[in-house]
């Protein structure tokens, strides 16, 4: 073997069954279908295992605070656990307030080493705070609390590991927001790539910009992925669609740029809605963003 790529990841699915931040609670079902559907599978030169699915335990379904609350504590202990055996979470939801857990228990495992950077790909920006959300769902809100801001009881999950750093952090896809989850990002100074400029510039070179916004002075940096950042003409199996979205080969081929470098720690993939995928396009687009993270065989 003359390559010089970096070894096989190995590939952890967590799957975390989350419908209680969203008006449609159907995303929770997302994890068993894309498994049932073996979306997710080994390739020649990665291991791709299914760990367990999390789900919500009986005794905290009374709210939705207390359903995010006890399954993305479990599910940043569970993150927390698969890196520090030196694997690659890929945590697949459910609706996107499992985005507290997984970073979270990243930050955890991280945090003698240093900070984290993040690259929020999504239609929405995910930045409310009880203050301005219009609809009180909680899967609008996960990029606020993994900065520090909003509900007490959401920003304490995962205990009092270190908040994101504003200066690594940016958003891809955006295209539909409300103006305080909006304000609250640019009061931050949050990098906030929108559709119209991914257009004007190309996803590619908006890349090249949040490679090196997440690892300025990071231990490494993650992705987190909500579906409704492709185009719902492609890909209509998600929770909140919006027209005008990501095409799923120009993401993939962004993605693939990743697949070996050893900053890159972890990945999720959030709001995937079985009951809005009948010709199972959105489920091969979710395979297809995890095939582009896989290092392939050498030529
Ligand atoms: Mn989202």
């Amino acid at each position: 073997m003359t390559h010089t790529r970096s070894p096989a990841r190995s590939i952890v699915v967590i799957g975390a069954a989350s419908g209680a931040g969203a008006p449609d609670p159907r995303t929770a079902e997302g994890p068993d279908a894309l498994r049932r559907y073996g979306a997710f599978h080994d390739t020649p030169l990665q291991h791709v295992e299914w760990d367990a699915i999390l789900r919500v335990p009986r005794a905290a379904r009374d709210t939705p605070l207390h359903a995010v609350g006890a399954l993305d504590a479990r599910l940043a202990a569970e993150v927390e656990r698969v890196l520090v055996a030196g694997r690659f979470p890929l945590v697949v939801g459910g609706d996107h307030s499992v985005a507290i857990g997984t970073w979270r228990g990243v930050q955890r495992a991280l945090a003698a080493r240093g900070p984290l950077g993040l690259i929020w790909i999504d239609a929405h920006m995910d930045s409310h705070t009880f203050a301005t959300t219009p609809s009180g769902q909680l899967h609008g809100m996960p990029l606020a609390v993994l900065l520090g801001h909003g509900d007490a009881a959401l920003v304490a999950i995962g205990g009092p590991a270190p908040r994101l750093r504003p200066g690594n952090v940016c958003l891809i896809g955006v295209r539909s927001f409300e103006t305080g989850e909006a304000a609250l990002l640019e009061r931050l100074g949050v990098r906030v790539f929108a559709m119209e400029e991914i257009r004007s510039r190309g996803l590619g070179a908006v890349f090249d910009e949040a490679l090196a916004i997440v690892r300025r002075g990071t231990a490494g940096f993650g992705v987190s992925i909500d579906l409704d950042a492709l185009d719902p003409d492609e890909e209509p199996g998600v929770g909140s669609p919006v027209p005008g979205g990501l095409c799923r080969a120009e993401l993939a081929a962004a993605l693939a740029r990743l697949g070996d470098d050893p900053a890159f720690v972890a990945m999720e993939i959030a709001e995937y809605n079985p009951h809005r995928d009948p010709g199972h396009a959105t489920a091969d687009a979710a395979a297809a963003l995890v095939d582009a993270i896989a290092p392939k065989k050498p030529a």
